[in-house]
């Protein structure tokens, strides 16, 4: 938790300086991310939207993959093609992130169901926003899972709000954990910003779900406390004292406090971590810097298996393109041998 907090605040302040275009924080929510992940195996498949990304990097995805990623350099994954925060790892079991909200959840019941066929031990769980819950496709997804009865965890981190729009304006309903028993799925609402309550609450759903070859529903009730991403200002839409409130017992400060009260844990120790993560973080983040962006023809490249003719010709002109125009476009940050 300290970890993705600590990778926040860098890389938010990082879009702030113009080092990168993008980025969305887990402010507040770092317990639903790390204590459902912690309650997973590597088995498990999942999708999920752009907000989690504690649980990819609990399941051992390095720092350095992170920052790539934002950076969009020649070692990144994707190929720069991506905006920052939609990550992707086969190692991980962790689909790429799209931004089109709801295309996982279909999806993760499709491949929920192909773990039921195939008689596999593992779950699928899938991740998303309350904002999310309200798209057409949520439910098709709920009800696919519920009648094909199949194991999926669909975990809705309910934080208040889908960009400017409160849940007080999305739904009438008692939450998301409200719509769960009518589909016919067991459901369970847990305080997210507890993460010992959201690692049992996803470690009994999981057993639960192996076991039945059924889906459960987890609301994890939480506050997103930053901003909806770096293109938002979230003081136009909710008062200052409404973040106040939230912010004295936030996830971490709840786990800090639980953990002095047993005698494990000090102010003392909380700094020298925080600040030995920062190094680190500091430290990959200033190596992903250096590297230099993809070579351009990526772009062309990977829509078909080979390149087709229409697109190859595009290819070229663009060769001439930067033969011709060469000093009106930055290509010494570009990979240039290809
Ligand atoms: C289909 C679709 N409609 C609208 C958007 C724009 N959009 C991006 S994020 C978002 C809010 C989502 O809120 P929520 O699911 O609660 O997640 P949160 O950002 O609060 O974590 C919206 C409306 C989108 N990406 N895709």
């Amino acid at each position: 938790m300290v970890t993705i907090s600590v990778m926040d605040k860098i890389l938010y302040e990082s879009q702030r300086q113009g080092r990168i275009s993008f980025y969305m924080t887990n402010t507040g929510e770092e317990a639903v991310q790390i204590g459902s992940a912690a309650a997973l195996t590597l088995d498990d498949l999942i999708y999920a939207q752009y907000r989690e990304a504690g649980v990819l990097l609990h399941r051992g995805y390095p720092l350095l993959k992170f920052m790539n990623q934002c950076y969009g350099n020649c070692e990144d994954d994707g190929k720069g093609r991506q905006m920052p925060v939609h990550y992707g790892s086969k190692e991980c079991n962790f689909m790429t992130i799209s931004s089109p909200l709801t295309t996982q959840l279909p999806q993760a019941a499709g491949a929920a169901y192909a773990f039921k066929l195939t008689k596999k031990k593992a779950c699928v769980a899938c991740y998303f926003g309350d904002g999310a819950a309200s798209e057409g496709d949520a439910h098709a997804a709920f009800n696919f899972a519920a009648t094909l009865s199949s194991p999926i965890i669909f975990l809705c981190r309910n934080n208040g709000y889908a960009i400017s729009t409160s849940v007080e304006e999305q739904f009438k309903s008692d939450g998301i954990a409200a719509k769960g028993p009518a589909y016919g799925i067991n459901t369970i609402r847990v305080d997210g910003n507890d993460v010992l309550a959201v690692y049992f609450a996803m470690r009994t759903a999981r057993n639960f779900c192996i076991e039945h070859k059924k889906p459960v529903l987890i609301e994890a009730m939480t506050y997103r406390l930053g901003h909806h991403s770096t293109s938002d200002d979230s003081t136009a839409y909710r008062s200052a004292d409404e973040i106040a409130k939230w912010n004295t017992h936030t996830p971490l400060f709840k786990f800090r406090a639980y953990l002095e009260s047993l005698g494990l844990w000090s102010q003392k120790k909380d700094e020298e971590l925080i600040n030995s993560t920062k190094k680190e973080v500091l430290r990959v983040f200033a190596e992903a810097e250096k590297k230099l962006k993809p070579h351009w023809k990526e772009l062309f490249t990977d829509v078909y298996k080979e390149v087709p003719n229409h697109i190859r010709n595009q290819m070229n002109l663009m060769e001439k393109h930067l033969e011709e125009f060469k000093e009106h476009y930055p290509l010494s940050s570009f990979v240039h041998s290809k």
